[in-house]
Formats: structure tokens, sequence, C-alpha cells
């Protein structure tokens, strides 16, 4: 795979700019603000995607929240396609037993990441447990996830940026952007 020095030439469209998804980040906040309202709430983001939308959405939440990290993977490598087989790289490291948690995912595609970890979170016995999500791409779902909060619902398209990767990179971008299809298919 070759990666380009220049991100931003392997990008074909910007899907959301830097400033659409500041202005959903901060209502996204207030809305979990509002619904945790004297409440305190566990944040558990699916590393690595979630990482930037975990730092700003915390931040614009105005309850207090503690934080855990999970790290789990089923795009192994350079695919566009779920493996189907989610592993749990790196596991919380505190209890949520009795707690308020709300997941933080970058994206929901095939919904298997979701599924497997609500189901093993669930084994945790948490007094809560919802999802937010920044991007929600509904036409590839295999599994029927129930979805708390979603940022923005996307086309079925490759993107990247915004903690989104392809091959590992691109995650630092500060847009969401649709990867041409020649960076993956080799053709072009
Ligand atoms: C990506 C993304 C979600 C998952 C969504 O993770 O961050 O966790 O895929 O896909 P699904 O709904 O089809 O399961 P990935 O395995 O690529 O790991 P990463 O977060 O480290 O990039
Ligand atoms: C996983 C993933 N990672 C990056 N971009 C997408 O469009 C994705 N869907 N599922």
């Amino acid at each position: 795979m070759t990666v380009q020095t220049d991100m931003t030439a392997d990008i074909g469209e910007i899907l959301l700019t830097e400033e659409e998804i500041a202005a959903k980040v901060a209502e996204l906040g207030s809305q979990i603000g509002a619904d945790y309202a004297d409440r305190r709430l566990t944040l558990v983001s699916v590393l690595k995607g979630s990482l930037p939308f975990m730092a700003d959405l915390m931040r614009a939440i105005p309850v207090p929240v503690r934080i855990d990290l999970m790290e789990v993977s089923s795009y192994g490598g350079t695919t566009t396609e779920s493996s189907g087989l989610v592993r749990i790289l790196k596991d919380l490291s505190a209890t949520i037993e009795g707690e308020e948690v709300l997941i933080v995912e970058d994206i929901i595609d095939t919904g298997l990441t979701l599924n497997y970890l609500v189901r093993y979170l669930r084994g945790k016995n948490p007094r809560s447990l919802r999802i937010c999500t920044l991007l929600d791409k509904p036409a590839r779902r295999l599994v029927d996830i129930p979805v708390d909060y979603v940022g923005f619902t996307i086309p079925d398209q490759f993107v990247v940026g915004y903690g989104l990767d392809y091959g590992e990179y691109y995650r630092n971008l500060r847009f969401v952007g649709v990867l041409r299809p020649e960076v993956y298919t080799g053709v072009g």
C-alpha cells in the first residue's frame, strides 16, 4: 500500500467538515448532559477510532464523568470489510457494576463490534448501558443495534478521518472524508 504524504490527495469528498463535527459534538454533549442530569456517568471509549470523538465529547458533557478505554478490533490491516471476528485488545480498567455506562463509538457499520461489546458489558452488570456513535452507516447493518445517540447518518461509503482509519492511517485528519476507492482497490 502506498500512503501519500499529502493525505488529502486520497480523499474524494469531504463528508463532514471540522466545523460540522464540532457543532454536532456540542449538541450531543448538551443532550447527554440533560439526559443524565443529577447523575454520574462512565464513558467507555472504543479505541482506536473513537479517540478524537471521545476527547471532544467528554468535554462537551456538563455532568461528572469517569472515563474508561477498551480496544477492540474487527477490521484488521488494510481492509474495508469487517472480519466479523471481534477481538478485545484492551479491557476495562475499572468495574462498571452499578454504573451508568455510555459506550462512545466512532462508527456503526455492520453492528458486529457493538453487538459483541454490548453483550460483553451487560455481563458486567452496569445500572444502565447506552450507545453514542458519531457516525451511523445503516445500509451495511447485519445485526440490529438500538443506538441512543447518533451524530450523523452517512451513506454506504468508506470514510476516514477524525479517528477513522484505513490501514491505520488518516485518523489525524480534522474532517471526515470519503476515501478514494483507488486507494483500497489498487485500480486507477
Ligand atoms: C471500526 C470502528 C468500529 C467498528 C465498526 O473499528 O471503530 O469499532 O469498526 O464496524 P462494525 O459495525 O462493522 O463492527 P476497527 O475494528 O477498524 O478498529 P479501530 O477503531 O482501531 O480502527
Ligand atoms: C469501519 C470503518 N472504518 C473506517 N471507515 C469506515 O467507513 C468504516 N466502516 N466500518
